[in-house]
């Protein structure tokens, strides 16, 4: 049997008018979990989806979250976004003082923590962590903007990543973000990647009335 392929949709790559239809596709389809960026204009130079938009996605589906923090000091902003068992949680380790305690503390409450890895982040962050990791967000691009372009050292450091999770002694998920074309993602998927964020540069580019064709075509495409 061909190993299961995450597929974690980004919402904010969703019209606001589009949220419901693309939330009905992703229950139809039962993709692995919405993709939520949250920004804060300070980290990364870009200002995207808050409290109120989560409880927005929460009012329509009962899909798990993949809540992925890009703000400064994200242990004073976590607590007011309510996330449930099995959501994931996941914060840039540069931006807080104590990123192993963050991750105890998420998983203390049974979220799926992990850190997010841009490209200019060392990964001995992950070395250090790596008891206390679910899953790691590698970042193809650098956190902002969706619609960005692969940076060309991204493959050899998930290859780099991938070998420190081996040391584990549990399965730490690998999850790629930014630019998961269909190209590119097959080379992501061989240098170590299990799980792919997906936004306009492969389903979401057409609107919800055409997500359920692109997610088949794309996961055909990718396991070959
Ligand atoms: C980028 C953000 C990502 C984007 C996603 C968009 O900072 O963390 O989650 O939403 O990468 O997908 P694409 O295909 O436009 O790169
Ligand atoms: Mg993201």
């Amino acid at each position: 049997m061909s190993k299961h392929i995450g597929i974690y949709p980004s919402i904010m790559c969703s019209k606001p008018w589009e949220l419901k239809d693309y939330i009905k596709e992703f229950e139809k389809i039962g993709i692995d979990a919405i993709h939520f960026d949250v920004m804060d204009g300070h980290f990364v130079p870009n200002i995207t989806l808050g409290t109120g938009d989560l409880e927005a996605i929460r009012s329509l589906t009962d899909l798990p979250l993949d809540l992925h923090f890009m703000t400064e000091e994200p242990e004073k902003i976590i607590p007011y976004f309510k996330m449930k068992e099995n959501d994931l949680c996941s914060f840039h380790p540069e931006t807080t003082r104590q990123p192993y305690r963050l991750l105890q503390h998420l998983q203390s409450k049974k979220i799926k923590a992990g850190l997010a890895i841009s490209p200019g982040t060392s990964v001995e962050y992950i070395e250090n962590c790596l008891e206390v990791l679910d899953f790691i967000l590698v970042m193809a691009v650098n956190p902002g903007f969706a619609g960005q372009k692969m940076v060309p050292s991204h493959l050899s450091k998930l290859a780099k990543i991938k070998e420190i999770t081996k040391k584990a002694t549990h399965k730490i998920e690998i999850i790629v973000d930014g630019n998961t074309t269909v190209p590119n993602s097959i080379l992501m998927l061989k240098a170590g990647a299990d799980s792919f964020v997906v936004g306009t540069s492969s389903m979401m580019k057409q609107g919800p009335e055409k997500f359920e064709e692109s997610y088949h075509q794309y996961l055909n495409e990718i396991s070959k």
